[in-house]
């Protein structure tokens, strides 16, 4: 068999509160939804690659133009249909891991559902639900940030990461650690201190955080490495890690000692199963990051997260955390507190709504071989 058809749709989504980081503060995102036919069955990834090149270089046009005019010509060109041949056959050109990753998903979802299983087994996972933790931006005041938390703990959320900034930081966690001293905490600084700040960066060691999430900008594994040396809480990594290569070198130089996996930002699954495996065998632990994907990009996330080595809980939240409306049925929810159960039909295993999906689409573009 071959693929038929590949359809791209760039679409433009709500969120249901602004989410902001150390770098912005977004009211909704733009994002393209892939979809690869074959003999009646439709294979669906999602590219997380946002409108603006803050949190990698990459962005929604970028992805669309490598898909456009390098990766689904590849496909068709050389017949592939088996995602492990699409990420070879993908890595002659170089970068843009987040266009590589949607197209290599659509195909994963298309396999699962030819062969009758979920991602998860196909993947290699062993778990049926996922623990869930939710991402909390920064807010106008402490006393609103507080109150967002309240209404997320009583929900049923049992771990909580704060995004920081410098001056929204130290202070920020002793309020929230005075309030809830038992609490799964951690802090996510999107890379936006220098090395300079690193005996600032201390006064975090006294909040017993779980982790403190990419504190210096993405390409700077020795600052980090000279930072963990000095801090006795986990130095996590997410921007950082681009590539199996660079997962080895921040574990080498020890840089770190947890990895944030996307899909995205390392190129797909391919590569992120590398990640986690070698981590394995290193013995540091990895979780799934986030990138407010709608159900379909979560949907995956909910799947790789099954995984042996995602030691610690996921930046994986219900729909209702994201969007007014989902672009799947039924929604994510949380099957009990402070977890998420993986849907256990074909592929992704959740089904996606053409209507909403027409609704929230800029424009579209179908290909052909
Ligand atoms: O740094 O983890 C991040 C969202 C967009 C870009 C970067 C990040 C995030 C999140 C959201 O923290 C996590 C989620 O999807 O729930
Ligand atoms: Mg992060």
């Amino acid at each position: 068999m071959a693929i038929e058809q590949i359809e791209l749709n760039f679409l433009r989504l709500p969120y249901v509160h602004f989410f902001e980081t150390s770098f912005s503060r977004a009211y909704d995102r733009t994002f393209i939804i892939i979809r690869v036919y074959e003999d009646g069955i439709i294979g669906y990834g999602e590219c997380v690659a946002e409108e603006k090149p803050l949190y990698s270089g990459e962005t929604t046009e970028t992805a669309w133009h490598i898909l456009k005019d390098f990766l689904i010509p590849l496909v068709f060109s050389r017949n592939l249909v088996e995602p492990e041949d699409f990420y070879e056959a993908a890595r002659v050109f170089r970068g843009n891991q987040m266009a590589k990753a949607s197209l290599e998903l659509a195909l994963w979802d298309l396999k699962a559902k030819k062969m009758g299983v979920p991602l998860s087994k196909l993947w290699g996972g062993v778990r049926e639900e996922i623990p869930a933790g939710v991402s909390v931006g920064i807010e106008d005041s402490v006393p609103e940030l507080m109150d967002r938390i309240e209404g997320y703990l009583n929900q049923g959320y049992e771990r909580i990461k704060i995004k920081i900034k410098p001056g929204w930081d130290v202070e920020v966690c002793r309020t929230i650690r005075e309030k809830y001293p038992k609490l799964m905490l951690q802090a996510d600084a999107n890379g936006a201190y220098s090395i300079e700040q690193a005996e600032h960066l201390r006064q975090l060691d006294a909040f017993n955080l779980l982790m403190l999430e990419q504190p210096f900008p993405p390409y700077d594994l020795w600052d980090h490495s000279k930072l963990q040396k000095k801090m006795t809480t986990p130095v996590c990594l997410d921007e950082s890690i681009i590539s199996f290569d660079s997962a080895r070198a921040a574990l080498e130089m020890g840089s770190c000692r947890v990895i944030n996996i996307k899909v995205g930002r390392v190129g797909g699954i391919v590569e992120a199963r590398k990640i986690h495996d070698y981590c394995q065998r290193y013995g540091v632990g990895v979780w799934c990051g986030g990138m407010l994907e709608s159900g379909i990009g979560r949907a995956a996330n909910l799947h790789i997260a099954t995984l042996p080595n995602f030691k610690y809980p996921n930046d994986l939240s219900s729909s209702a955390r994201y969007y007014q409306e989902d672009l799947i049925e039924p929604p994510i929810v949380l099957s009990r507190p402070g977890y998420i159960r993986v849907p256990d039909g074909p592929g992704l295993g959740v089904n996606p709504v053409p209507e909403r999906i027409e609704r929230a689409t800029l424009r579209k573009e179908i290909f052909k071989p």
